[in-house]
């Protein structure tokens, strides 16, 4: 099984034969696994604010949302994932639309198997991807959101432990082939596993610590605190999955 990351999305090339595992761990992933756990039936990701403001409101849905990390004017909900946690999601799916996150995961919406992945859900989330990707004779492809079109520290970080567990996971069993990118993210981790030390040397996570949001970086930095595996599907399919993720019409 191959195994590769793409730094950013417009890196991730060919995935017509991937399992994409998409990370924007600061904090659209953090906040779609947060918002299943609050027991939110399913998550719509949108491209575009407009799209997702209309979608949301013809249908009573929650609409949440960032711009520059602060709620969107109007939206019912931030990005924030110490915020949902608080919430209580029954009945009532969610709307989000990111700067980046959301926009990452369309971005590789055609391939196979689209899977939101963050820091609280690295463990179920890598035991679905390696399952689904030996079942199906697939690779993985780690997809980096990054931060306003840059790479981002935090998302490779994480990308890195995902590397790191899938080779801890799978042992002698099944046989990997680490690309570069891999190899790279992997040491990353390797050097220093502690993920808020990495964080905090980066932009996006002293940026939000500084617009007051420093409880979500330590939140999201919560590994494995979760259980969803979120998992990309079409309205056909929504019903079939616990935590399902669909894209805004
Ligand atoms: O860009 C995104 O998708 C967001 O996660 C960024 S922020 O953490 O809300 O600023």
């Amino acid at each position: 099984m191959r195994i590769s990351v793409s730094l950013m999305p417009q890196l991730s090339g060919d995935t017509s034969n991937s399992v994409c595992l998409v990370i924007d761990v600061l904090r659209a992933t953090t906040c779609i696994a947060t918002l299943f756990s609050r027991k939110c039936p399913r998550v719509y990701v949108s491209p575009s604010y407009e799209g997702a403001r209309t979608f949301a409101r013809q249908r009573g849905y929650a609409l949440c949302g960032e711009v520059g990390g602060v709620r969107v004017e109007g939206f019912d909900f931030g990005n924030s994932p110490s915020e949902f946690e608080k919430l209580d999601f029954s009945g009532r799916p969610a709307v989000i639309c990111t700067t980046n996150g959301t926009r990452a995961i369309t971005t590789v919406s055609q391939a196979p198997y689209v899977l939101p992945a963050a820091a609280v859900n690295c463990g179920a989330v890598t035991e679905a991807a390696v399952r689904i990707a030996a079942e199906s004779d697939r690779e993985i492809n780690i997809v980096c959101s990054g931060t306003d079109h840059e790479f981002t520290l935090e998302d490779a970080v994480v990308a890195g432990m995902y590397v790191e567990r899938i080779a801890s996971m799978t042992g002698s069993n099944l046989p990997l082939e680490f690309a570069d990118s891999a190899i790279l993210v992997r040491r990353i981790f390797q050097k220093d596993p502690s993920l808020l030390r990495n964080w905090m040397e980066g932009f996006h996570a002293r940026r939000l610590c500084d617009l007051g949001f420093g409880e979500d970086v330590a939140y999201s930095a919560q590994i494995d605190s979760l259980q969803c595996v979120p998992i990309l599907v079409t309205e056909r399919d929504a019903d079939k999955v616990d935590s399902p993720v669909l894209i805004v019409p």
